[in-house]
């Protein structure tokens, strides 16, 4: 598979073994044949950092930096004494915060945004979902009786701020945490305060010489990961929901074959919606429409990539190009007209790619300029002007196109859009709208349990191969599967995003499936939509019958191809919140270490979840169904139950239940 060209010292690897993404693979071939280079071709130059990526090694002083050895951890210690167990605490405290301030800035930007439209100062967005406005203001304690919209919206984006700024006291959501769970946190002292101060701190405490003991560290990472799951993120999501629509399940094209040669192709990739919202108005003005056919064009294509493209996918069946390791793939189509970006998971290389094919290249966001590409900044209070903009260059492109095109002709349709909310009323139908038949189906085992498979792809590993294979297994163990972010595109890409896709689940899974008409696999928007997946699990906490915390559930979690620390940040709130959470590709600690011990052992004991590592993706099924074993076990559901059909009785006998 792997050979040296001659003459040349680079490995040349056939691009059918760095990804099973069709379309993607065919741009990898065309990309060499260019002459350009990508994410894949660097990571086979460049070799990781053993030291580094056993994270032995620290940084955080002049004194340094102090690299330990991984094959003897604790045969020496950092200049200052620091010990392994300090030193990857504290990297691994870093990743948590760097990863939570990602999801709560953005998650800041939502709620600056509401603030603007709730006071009126923003007139080009609006609420559009005044029940699930309702809902929110509920569920935190807001009196919605008797009032307008605009009181309603006023005391919550009011509420919703101390998510971000609170000294003291609990963060809003954690009203929603099942009971049991939030008295373990309080017991342990990790109910989040505010995110601004959390991060604060766990960044102070990893400063050299401040708190040197892993467990008192680890707690923090616990405390502001805490701060994201349940408070930066699940905020962006219920306020884009406000704001933007709540998503239904909807037919959507998804992979590279969605772009169309003679329209203008225009990829928004990224994370905020408000700019692909615009971007969306922005492309069906019909003097832009005029302007695309002047240039030639049949109309203007507004396409997705990555986590804002899950989230429009979702939200307006928007087609969907691809996850994070086929965003330069694509520019070697020679197809787009534009890429316009906003912030995290942008590869700096995207402009070099971009360049080869004379692709306009946008940056929107004020915290995130790429050298090289072109910024337009987006501004909520005149979101046209930027998307507008956008749209006149990539008309421009298009008029002017040079570039050989080569469009992978690939799409694959599926049924994307399951909020909580929408797997609530699937499962229990309009008026009795509930997680009961879930628990039921759960209870008698013809769902054997929960996982949430969600996160990145990875040039380290076979791009979506590992995403997929474990999904795999897991239906056919009778799992029913959540997901989110890139994961959620290798699935649609690989077929598992319809009902037919039943056929591969277990039996019980399958007539679970049937009855409801629903895939065995259900995707529930971007990265920071993973909070859903916590409402989700304390929905069927207080539903009754699976055990009374987060962690009783007969459920786990996995990120099998990560990459960046907002995974981490993920992988660690879903930890805290009680969940079994298994990581593949690679894992920042050393075994045989007290602070390994800690994250895979310890904090399961103190009535956490805890971590879980393996690069293989059939080892991380088995890992994950031992362990939804383990909790029906420990739950009395293990006994063999008499296997009933789902028929008109029984689904009466589920609606009665609701
Ligand atoms: Fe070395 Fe300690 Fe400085 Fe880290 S903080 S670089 S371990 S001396
Ligand atoms: S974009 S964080 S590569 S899921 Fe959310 Fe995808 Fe991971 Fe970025």
């Amino acid at each position: 598979m792997e050979k040296e060209e001659s003459g040349s010292k680079k490995p040349v690897v056939n691009p059918k073994d760095l990804t099973i993404c069709e379309a993607t693979a065919r741009m990898l071939e065309k990309a060499r044949k260019d002459g350009v280079e990508t994410a894949f071709d660097r990571a086979l130059n460049m070799k990781a950092c053993p030291i580094g990526a056993d994270s032995a090694c620290c940084k955080h002083c002049a004194m340094g930096p102090c690299r330990l050895n991984s094959k003897d951890p604790y045969g020496k210690v950092g200049v200052c004494g620091a010990t392994i167990d300090t030193i990857q605490a504290r990297n691994f405290a870093r990743m948590v915060a760097t990863g939570a301030a990602a999801h709560t800035d953005h998650g800041m930007a939502m709620v600056d945004l509401f603030r603007e439209v709730v006071n009126g100062n923003i007139k080009e967005y609006r609420i559009k979902d005044t029940d699930k406005l309702i809902k929110v203001a509920q569920s935190i304690g807001i009196e919605t009786e008797g009032r307008s919209e605009k009181e309603i919206a006023t005391d919550l984006y009011k509420e919703l701020e101390r998510t971000y700024t609170q000294l003291e006291g609990e963060i809003p959501f954690a009203k929603r945490v099942p009971e049991k769970t939030l008295e373990t946190w309080r017991k342990l002292g990790i109910v989040p305060r505010g995110a601004m101060r959390e991060i604060m701190e766990l960044m102070h405490r990893t400063h050299i010489g401040v708190d040197q003991h892993y467990e008192n560290i680890t707690k923090q990472s616990s405390r502001t990961a805490l701060a994201d799951g349940w408070g930066g993120s699940m905020v962006a999501t219920e306020i884009s929901d406000i704001l933007f629509g709540t998503p239904t399940p909807v037919a959507v094209e998804v992979n590279m074959g969605v772009l169309k040669k003679d329209q203008v192709n225009v990829i928004i990739h990224g994370h905020e919606p408000n700019m692909f919202e615009s971007m969306l108005v922005s492309v069906n003005e019909p003097t832009l429409i005029q302007a695309a056919k002047d240039a030639g064009a049949q109309g203007i294509n507004l396409v997705g990539m990555c986590c804002s493209g899950a989230e429009m996918m979702s939200r307006h069946g928007i087609p969907h190009a691809g996850n994070f390791m086929s965003t330069e793939a694509i520019l070697v189509t020679g197809a787009v007209d534009a890429m316009c970006v906003d912030i995290q998971c942008i590869k700096q290389g995207l402009v070099s790619v971009a360049d080869c094919y004379k692709t306009p290249l946008i940056t929107t966001n004020i915290r995130a300029h790429i050298e090289g590409a072109t910024h337009i900044e987006f501004d909520h209070h005149n979101p046209q002007k930027c998307t507008d903009e956008v749209v006149i260059m990539a008309i421009t492109r298009f008029k002017n196109r040079t570039a050989a095109i080569e469009i992978p002709n690939i799409r694959n349709t599926g049924i994307h859009g399951f909020s909580h909310e929408y797997i609530n009323y699937m499962l229990g139908g309009t008026f009795r709208g509930s997680y009961t038949p879930l628990n039921d189906n759960i209870i008698n085992g013809r769902i054997r349990g929960v996982a949430g498979v969600v996160g990145c792809t990875n040039p380290r590993i076979k791009q979506d191969w590992a995403h997929v294979e474990l999904v795999k297994e897991l239906i056919k163990n009778d799992v029913l599967v959540l997901q989110t972010g890139c994961s959620q595109i290798s699935l649609a890409k690989a077929g598992l995003y319809t009902p037919e896709a039943a056929c591969l689940a277990g039996s019980g899974l399958r007539e679970v499936c049937e009855t409801v008409g629903m895939p065995p696999v259900l995707g529930m928007g971007s990265c920071v939509d993973n909070s859903r997946i916590l409402i989700a699990a304390s929905e069927m906490v207080r539903i009754g019958g699976l055990g009374n915390s987060i962690a009783d559930l007969p459920a786990a979690g996995a990120a099998p191809e990560w990459m960046s620390e907002k995974a981490i940040s993920i992988g660690q709130y879903f930890v805290a919140s009680g969940v079994y959470t298994v990581f593949g590709v690679t894992f920042p600690i050393v075994k045989e270490t007290k602070f390994h011990k800690l994250l895979f052992e310890g904090l399961e004991q103190q009535g956490l979840g805890k971590w879980g590592f393996t690069p293989d993706p059939y080892e991380m099924a088995k890992m994950m169904i031992a362990h939804i074993d383990k909790k029906r076990k420990a739950l009395g559901l293990d006994k063999g139950k008499e296997r009933v059909l789902v028929d008109m009785a029984a689904r009466r006998e589920m609606d009665a239940a609701a």
